[in-house]
C-alpha cells in the first residue's frame, strides 16, 4: 500500500479536541466547562486526573503544529471550547478567547496546514448546564449563535468545518451512563439531549450553509460494526438495536429518514421532545460525513439490560487482541463501517476523521517506540484503501491523535498519540508511529 493510492486530492491529517489538550482552563477570560466541574468530583476519572494544563497547548499550539510541519502531515482538525468564546455560554464574547483561536488558524496556515474546525466536542460551558444544558430546547438558539460567531470570525480562513464530535458518545456517556460530564442518568434526559443534539447539528449546518456559502461542512459519527453473538433470532434483533443505537440515531434524522424507532422501540419516547415542524427541521445535507470507527463489538441479547436487551460480549473474554481502552482491535471493521455507511445511504463524501489506538510506548535509546499502534494505523488504513477501490467516495483519513492527550473518564492512562507528551514537563517525542505516518503520507 502506497500514498498515492488514495489518489492526490486526498486529506491525510490528525484530530484533536480542546479540553483534551488545551489547558488554561481559566485562563483570559474563559468560562467554566462542565467538563472542568466534572473533573473535580472525586472518584469520576481515573485517578482523580483532569485537564487543567493537559498538553498545554493554548501555550504550546505554535510547537505543536510545528510538529505537524516537521511530519508532513498537511491537515489538523481541532475543536473550539465553547466556554472560551462565551464564558457564560451566550451573550457577552471573551475577544481574548477569539483571538487564540485566531493565532491557531495563523499558525496552521503559515506552515501551509488546513485547518478543520469542529465546533463542538463535549466542553459545554457550565453555565449552561445550570439552565439544563443539552436537555434545555433553548440549546438550538445558543449553540446557532456559538456557530454564528465562530464562523464570522474564521469564515475568511477556514474552509472545512464539523458541526458535532459524536453526538452519541456526549449524550449517552453524559446524559444516560453518566460516566461522563455532566454525569446525569436515565433514559428521558438522554432522549432529551439525544433530539436537541440532532437539532442543533441541522441548525449548526445551517447557520454555516448561510455565512459561509463556500465552505465544505460536515459533521461527524462514532459508529462501530456490530456482529451477532449467533444466529438466534434473539440475539440478531439485540444487534439491530445496538445498530440503530451507534450507527443510525444521529445520521438518519439528518438524512430525512427520522430516528429509527423501527428497529429500536424504545426510541418512541423520543416523540414527547419534538414539535410539529422537528422532522423538517432534523435535515440537513451535510458536504461530507465523518465516520469515526475504533473497532467492533459483538452483541447478545440480555434479558436484564433495561430498554435495549443488549450487551456486548467483552473482547477480554473473546480472547482477542485489545487496546488499552479494552477495544478489540480488527482492521475489518472500518472497511464494514464504510462500506455500511455507502450501501445504506449512498453518501456523497465520507471522511475517516477519527482512527486510532491506545497502546503502551516503550523507550529504547532515546527513542519512543510503539509497533503496535504503527501495525493498527498500517492494517486500518489498509482496510479503507480496500473499500475506496470498492468504490466507497472516501476523501481523507485522519489519525486520532498528534499528542498524547486526556482522555476523558480515562485520565492520561491510555495514549493514543503519534507524539508522546511528558505531562510533567510538555517535553514531545514523536513516536515510531509518527515517524512511520509522516514517511507513509510523504510518499516514502
Ligand atoms: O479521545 C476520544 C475523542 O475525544 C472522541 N473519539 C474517540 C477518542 C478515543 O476514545
Amino acid at each position: 500500500m502506497q500514498v498515492q493510492d488514495f489518489g492526490d486530492s486526498f486529506y491525510w491529517g490528525v484530530s484533536s479536541a480542546a479540553y483534551q489538550t488545551e489547558g488554561a482552563y481559566i485562563k483570559d477570560g474563559k468560562g467554566l466547562s462542565i467538563w472542568d466541574k466534572f473533573v473535580s468530583e472525586k472518584g469520576k476519572i481515573y485517578q482523580n486526573q483532569h485537564a487543567n494544563t493537559a498538553c498545554d497547548f493554548y501555550h504550546r499550539y505554535a510547537e505543536d503544529i510545528g510538529i505537524l510541519k516537521q511530519l508532513g502531515i498537511d491537515n489538523f482538525r481541532f475543536s473550539i471550547s465553547w466556554p472560551r468564546i462565551f464564558p457564560e455560554g451566550s451573550g457577552t464574547v471573551n475577544q481574548k478567547g477569539l483571538d487564540f483561536y485566531k493565532r491557531v488558524i495563523d499558525s496552521c496556515l503559515e506552515n501551509d496546514i488546513t485547518p478543520w474546525i469542529t465546533l463542538y466536542h463535549w466542553d459545554l460551558p457550565l453555565a449552561l448546564s445550570h439552565k439544563g444544558g443539552w436537555t434545555n430546547r433553548d440549546i438550538i438558539g445558543w449553540f446557532s449563535d456559538f456557530v454564528d460567531t465562530c464562523s464570522r470570525a474564521y469564515g475568511d480562513q477556514v474552509n472545512h468545518w464539523m458541526v458535532l464530535n459524536e453526538p452519541l458518545v456526549f449524550t449517552g456517556a453524559g446524559y444516560f451512563l453518566g460516566i461522563h460530564a455532566p454525569g446525569m442518568q436515565g433514559l428521558l434526559p438522554f432522549l432529551s439531549t439525544v433530539h436537541h443534539a440532532a437539532m442543533c447539528q441541522a441548525a449548526g449546518g445551517r447557520v454555516l450553509r448561510s455565512n459561509l456559502p463556500k465552505a465544505e461542512i460536515g459533521t461527524t459519527f462514532s459508529c462501530t460494526m456490530v456482529e451477532p453473538m449467533s444466529n438466534h433470532h434473539k440475539d440478531l434483533s439485540a444487534t439491530r438495536r445496538v445498530d440503530a443505537l451507534l450507527n443510525r440515531l444521529f445520521i438518519e434524522p439528518a438524512l430525512g429518514l427520522g430516528y429509527p424507532v423501527d428497529y429500536f422501540h424504545s426510541l418512541h419516547r423520543i416523540e414527547k421532545y419534538m414539535r410539529p415542524d422537528d422532522e423538517i427541521a432534523l435535515q440537513f445535507e451535510f458536504d461530507f460525513i465523518g465516520l469515526q470507527n475504533y473497532t467492533r463489538e459483538i452483541i447478545r441479547h440480555s434479558f436484564f439490560t433495561p430498554y435495549i436487551h443488549a450487551r456486548q460480549v467483552d473482547a477480554e473474554k473473546r480472547r482477542v487482541p485489545t487496546t488499552l481502552m479494552r477495544w478489540e482491535v480488527y482492521p475489518e471493521s472500518i472497511y464494514h463501517i464504510l462500506k455500511l455507511f455507502h450501501q445504506r445511504y449512498n453518501l456523497d463524501k465520507i471522511i475517516i476523521t477519527e482512527n486510532g489506538a491506545a497502546f503502551k510506548d516503550f523507550w529504547r535509546n532515546g527513542k519512543i517506540e510503539d509497533p503496535q499502534r504503527k501495525h493498527y494505523l498500517k492494517q486500518y488504513i489498509a482496510q479503507c484503501l480496500r473499500a475506496k477501490q470498492e468504490g466507497v467516495p472516501l476523501a481523507g483519513y485522519f489519525v486520532w491523535t498528534l499528542t498524547d492527550n486526556f482522555e476523558w473518564a480515562e485520565g492520561y492512562q491510555p495514549t493514543f498519540g503519534l507524539v508522546h507528551v511528558d505531562h510533567s514537563t510538555q517535553k514531545r517525542t514523536i513516536k515510531s508511529s509518527g515517524r512511520w505516518y509522516s514517511k507513509f503520507v510523504s510518499g516514502l
